[in-house]
């Protein structure tokens, strides 16, 4: 069987986790955190990140992105959640980078303030990567939603976007502000009722 490695505090693992509950791809869990365990980090992946997803054949996979789309592969086009072909899946792609990338800039802000002695905490920079994950959230509230991102059928960029508000309600409230993005909260709020969401929910540290 394979093994999803990291927590479920990490959005970047939260979101492969529910995906392999959605397309139910049996798997065992290992709940690393690479914080806590450095060494089991750099063994499961040559930049000590999780998640990380090892195979039945030995090979172990990196970056969410790449295991999503081994695990679309293994599906097949029917039940992928990344839509296979042309347009929709290029619109897929698109929205998943632009919520990967409030990811990003959120994570980094949230080690700039806690990994860092406070005399070395650089507010500028800090604010700079806050406003880069407000673009994106800015971006994402104006698309239109029927009833999710991509019309009927949900998508991986409904998962990375709700995975995504939601890391970001706990860890960052002044970012995502309760009044400020209401689409996105409905979105979140919807998609965070359906089972898989409920059999992942966030940790918080
Ligand atoms: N782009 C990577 C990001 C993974 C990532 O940053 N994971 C965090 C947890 S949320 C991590 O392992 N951080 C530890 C570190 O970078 O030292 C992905 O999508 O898999």
């Amino acid at each position: 069987m394979m093994t999803l490695i990291g927590r479920n505090l990490s959005p970047y693992t939260r979101r492969v986790a529910i995906a392999m509950t959605m397309l139910d791809v049996p798997h065992a869990r290992e709940y690393l955190s690479v914080t806590a365990d450095p060494e089991r980090g750099l063994e499961i992946n040559p930049v000590g990140r999780v998640p990380a997803l090892q195979l039945e054949d030995g090979d172990t996979l990196i970056e969410s992105s790449a295991i999503l789309d081994y695990l679309m592969d293994l599906v097949g086009p029917a039940k992928s959640l990344i839509p296979p072909h042309g347009k929709a899946r290029r619109d897929c792609l698109q929205l998943m980078a632009i919520a990967s990338g409030v990811l990003d800039k959120s994570v980094n802000a949230i080690y700039e303030a806690r990994r860092r002695p406070a005399e070395k905490i650089h507010e500028p920079w800090r604010q700079h990567l806050l406003r880069q994950a407000t673009g994106g959230l800015n971006a994402l509230e104006q698309r239109p939603q029927n009833p999710w991102l991509q019309g009927e059928r949900l998508t991986m960029a409904d998962i990375t976007t709700a995975v995504t508000v939601t890391f970001l309600q706990a860890m960052l409230p002044e970012v995502i502000g309760s009044g400020l993005y209401p689409k996105l909260h409905d979105l979140t709020a919807r998609a965070e009722a359906l089972p898989a969401f409920q059999a992942h929910k966030l940790e918080t540290p």
